[in-house]
């Protein structure tokens, strides 16, 4: 060996430092309505690494509507402009298809809001039609390995749909996002309680996203003790703090005149980062899966649960209980979904 094994060490490190064998390959990341408010505040983050890790190489897909074309083409400047290292490339496309080419993570944000006049059947029978054809065009182009995020709303109800409409990935791969409204209640009871955000764990979302979730209060923790030790003020609890957190999207909408978008974004992040990561042993998540008939929920309901993962798969927690005033609450979540399902029925495929 010429150079001895100091050269020998070198060379090792040069090859798997520089010939690229050492790499992973890129993951492929597919964002539908990449260019609205909250793809805007999503893809820097993913392209940075941030929540795919900062050794992973990202391929961007970015699906709009043809009239979201445009701006889109604006937002991949910008992308470019960043010269984001672990970006390997990116494709802005409206054709589904094209999109969901060998995705390993479909995050479904693109949906049309409700308008004015426009009834909860109406929005939903739209955004609807929407998520028969992704879920179609996951099915035949995805990467076996595919995991789906729906966040576009109505969040539950439009994951049912793709998933009924992609019949051979596998339940478990499909997940709506309620960690926004987990974050809103921690903020919410850290202000009250005079903590820090970091200082509640357990704090779980039940039911759809929508003005009927229930953020459970009874099963949080506050520095490992239950939250009444903190806020004696059950009245609060049951009434301000439910409604406060059911109802923040409309504040956010009436103080800003747009709905959240980077506080979306964020939590759109964390549920990647919570089901890709080892949940720690004392704490828990709030996403929106399809039961598994646990709690009594129909089996394959997209319905927000308390979720744990391994760091492969994530499963809901068992045997939580909500005792009667939760069980109360989560039952008018849970029939609202059931009424979603109702009304797009000749949506989803028998
Ligand atoms: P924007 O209106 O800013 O952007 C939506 C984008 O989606 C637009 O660029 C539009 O052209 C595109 N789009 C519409 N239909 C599409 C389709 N069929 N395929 C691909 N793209 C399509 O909305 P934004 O503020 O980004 O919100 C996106 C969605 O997130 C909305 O449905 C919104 O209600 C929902 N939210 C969900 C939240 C949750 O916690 N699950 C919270 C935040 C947000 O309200």
């Amino acid at each position: 060996m010429p150079f001895g094994i100091t050269g020998f060490l070198i060379s090792l490190v040069y090859r798997f430092s520089y010939d690229g064998s050492s790499m992973k390959s890129p993951l492929v990341v597919s964002v539908t309505g990449a260019a609205g408010q909250i793809g805007y505040s999503l893809l820097p983050r993913i392209a940075s690494g941030q929540v795919f890790g900062y050794d992973q190489p990202i391929s961007l897909r970015l699906i709009e509507i043809e009239p979201g074309m445009k701006a889109l083409a604006g937002v991949v400047m910008e992308l470019n402009d960043c010269a984001f290292p672990l970006l390997e490339s990116i494709e802005a496309t409206s054709d589904l298809d094209h999109g969901f080419t060998g995705t390993n993570w479909a995050l479904l944000v693109g949906s049309v809001p409700r308008k004015a006049g426009m009834e909860r059947k109406d929005l939903l029978g739209i955004n609807g039609k929407i998520f028969i054809g992704q879920g179609q065009a996951i099915e035949r182009n995805a990467a076996t390995d595919v995991n789906v995020l729906v966040v576009g709303n109505p969040c539950n109800t439009n994951c049912l749909i793709a998933m009924k409409n992609a019949p051979s990935i596998p339940e478990d791969r499909w997940h709506a996002m309620t960690r926004l409204d987990e974050n809103r209640a921690k903020s919410a009871l850290a202000e009250k309680a005079g903590c820090h955000n970091r200082d509640i764990t357990k704090l779980a979302i039940w039911g759809n996203h929508s003005s009927t979730l229930y953020p459970d209060f009874e099963n949080a923790l506050i520095n490992g003790d239950p939250v009444g030790k903190y806020i004696p003020d059950r009245a609060w609890l049951e009434g301000d703090f439910i409604k406060d957190v059911q109802q923040r999207g409309a504040a956010i909408i009436a103080a800003r005149g747009l709905s959240s978008a980077a506080s979306a974004a964020h939590a759109a992040i964390e549920t990647v980062q919570s089901l890709r990561e080892v949940t720690p042993t004392d704490d828990w998540h709030s996403v929106a899966v399809a039961s598994n008939g646990s709690y009594g929920v129909e089996k394959g309901l997209i319905c927000s649960f308390p979720i744990r993962s391994n760091g492969t798969a994530a499963s809901i927690v068992e045997g939580v209980d909500l005792g009667e005033f939760g069980k109360a609450k989560f039952q008018l979540s849970l029939n609202e979904l059931l009424e979603e399902k109702a009304m797009v029925s000749d949506l989803l495929p028998k």
